[in-house]
């Protein structure tokens, strides 16, 4: 009976799993062969309710003969339409109460005073960096270019300014300096009038300071306008020759 069971174990182990079994008397346990499932219990309580669900997709088109919709909601604004006609002009307004005299209000006179204060700095510094040249209450410029008297004339007025023209001694000299620095000669602001010889200012009075070179003028009426040269004399001299512009303010 012992041989067999030990026989039984021996098969049971081999067969199953090996567990060990070591000899002893007693061989552990092996697990059985499963039961046949139990029948079906009876049905569960009814569990609690669920989420909401997603909204679904929107149903198809009713028949056509169908009511019309309710009207849908407003759609986002438009882009910005064009700019109208401007409106007819309103009538003129009642004139304002009468101000002082400008020379009488002395919040005038301190702007003019500050504006004038700055120009005079501007005119420094313009002097300072060798654009403009001061001579008495003139300033005088250049370009730089060589143009014919009429184009010299048509750029200093397009300015704000006339063609440079000496008064005196001192503003020849002025006008002298831009002519050596640049080493090109310039016409002045003065024209030959209807009698030979006789020049003019751009107002028509006769010119009544003059630096003319030995022999000069000599053009009797063929030499309408004058240059001076690079040693301060004056030469009177066809008006279509290119001369360095040099305005006067
Ligand atoms: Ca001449």
């Amino acid at each position: 009976m012992r041989l067999l069971r030990r026989l039984l174990c021996a098969v049971v182990v081999v067969a199953v799993i090996p567990l060990p079994c070591y000899g002893e008397d007693k061989c552990a346990g092996s697990p059985g062969i499963p039961g046949t499932p139990g029948a079906n219990g009876l049905p569960g309580r009814d569990g609690r309710d669920g989420m909401k669900g997603d909204q679904g997709p929107p149903g198809p088109m009713g028949p056509p003969n169908g009511l019309p919709g309710a009207p849908g909601r407003d759609g986002l604004p438009g882009p910005e339409g064009e700019r109208g006609e401007p409106g007819v002009k309103g009538d003129r307004g009642e004139p304002g109460p009468q101000g002082r005299p400008a020379s009488l209000d002395p919040e005038v006179q301190e702007v003019l005073s500050y504006l004038l204060k700055k120009i005079l700095h501007l005119e420094g510094v313009l002097a300072l960096e060798g654009m403009v040249t001061k001579v008495g209450n003139k300033i005088l410029a250049t370009n730089g270019k060589e143009v014919d008297f009429e184009t010299t004339r048509q750029t200093c007025q397009n300015s704000g300014g006339s063609v440079a023209t000496p008064m005196n001694e001192a503003e020849n000299e002025a006008i002298l300096g831009i002519v050596q620095e640049k080493n090109r000669y310039a016409y002045l602001g003065m024209k030959e009038g209807p009698v030979p010889g006789e020049f003019l200012y751009s107002d028509g009075s006769p010119v009544n300071y003059t630096n003319w070179r030995r022999y000069e003028p000599n053009g009797k009426g063929t030499e309408n306008c004058v240059e001076i040269n690079t040693d301060g004399g004056w030469n009177d001299k066809k008006c279509n020759q290119y001369r360095l512009t040099i305005c006067e303010f």
